[in-house]
């Protein structure tokens, strides 16, 4: 899971971001059975030969506001070049800086664990929702590979990923795996390993929360503004404070300050 403590732009933008869709109820009246086929019966054999690999999981936060601020920063200059810079090019590459430290993760295991063989190559594969079902195409060298280079090519992959054309050089050859389930929603993840890599890493949705530090400052707790509106925004609620100039209008950290200034 990762948390930004960067404060939203306004309120009002934020709540001026379209609701998202939701999926229509269907109502059959009766019970329907199909045959799994193609890459849904691919699906089921690698998830269920996953499930064989022992897995060990951890869960953490991560404080992303300096990241939120590059991306919105390189945002435009990216657009102007026509790429669309997400996240995800930023998650990949630190993936692969990270593999260099612990090449152990960038692996593959035989079919009897006889052997293990350390990959040249970072590889890195993306959990994809496409009209085929989950699929992981997987982006080659990344360790060569600038963010942008990333980027661009993780705009190819969508493009076929939405089109139905992802191929198997693009689904091949995957040394490491990222599951983001973040712009989707979800805080945590418990993705499965894919098989022969031996490890895999979930994103979950970054989201401006109250949090501690160190030294247990959570926020300016010389605030003396009263509170005077809760805003809803579809990031989450904001509390508006009358006039603390440390303030600046929206609460840093919302929870110290409603407990401080109600009681
Ligand atoms: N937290 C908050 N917002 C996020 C986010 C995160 N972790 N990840 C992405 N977002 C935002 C993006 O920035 C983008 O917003 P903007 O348009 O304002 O920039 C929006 O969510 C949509 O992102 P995207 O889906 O277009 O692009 P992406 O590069 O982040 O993700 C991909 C690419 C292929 C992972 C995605 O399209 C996808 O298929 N997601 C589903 C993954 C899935 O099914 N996971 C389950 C896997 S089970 O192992």
């Amino acid at each position: 899971a990762a948390t930004a403590t960067a404060r939203p732009a306004t309120t009002a933008a934020a709540a001026a971001k379209p609701p998202p869709a939701t999926p229509r109820p269907v109502f059959t009246g009766k019970d329907v059975t199909e045959p799994l086929k193609g890459f849904h019966k691919a699906m089921v054999r690698t998830m269920t030969a996953a499930l064989k690999i022992p897995h060990f999981g951890y869960c953490d936060e991560v404080d992303l506001s300096r990241l939120v601020a590059l991306r919105s920063e390189l945002r435009s200059t990216a657009e102007a070049r026509g790429v669309k810079l997400s996240y995800m090019p930023f998650f990949i590459k630190a993936a692969s800086l990270g593999l260099l430290h612990f090449p152990v993760l960038n692996a593959s295991v035989d079919e009897g664990c006889q052997n293990i063989t350390y990959k040249a190559s970072h590889n890195i594969g993306l959990a994809m929702d496409t009209l085929q079902g989950l699929l992981v195409p997987n982006v080659k060298n990344v360790q060569l590979l600038s963010v942008f280079d990333i980027a661009q090519e993780l705009n190819r992959l969508q493009a076929l990923g939405v089109g139905g054309q992802l191929g198997t050089s693009e689904l091949s050859g995957g040394t490491f795996t990222l599951s983001n389930i973040g712009s989707i929603g979800g805080t945590y993840a418990k993705p499965v390993i894919l098989p022969p890599e031996v490890a895999i890493g979930a994103l979950g949705k970054i989201q401006v929360l109250p949090r501690f530090d160190a030294s247990g400052s959570g926020g300016p707790p010389t605030c003396k503004g009263r509170l005077s509106q809760i805003t809803a925004s579809s990031d989450g609620a904001y509390l508006m404070c009358s006039g603390s100039p440390t303030c600046e209008g929206v609460l840093e950290n919302p929870w110290v300050h409603s407990m401080l200034d109600l009681q």
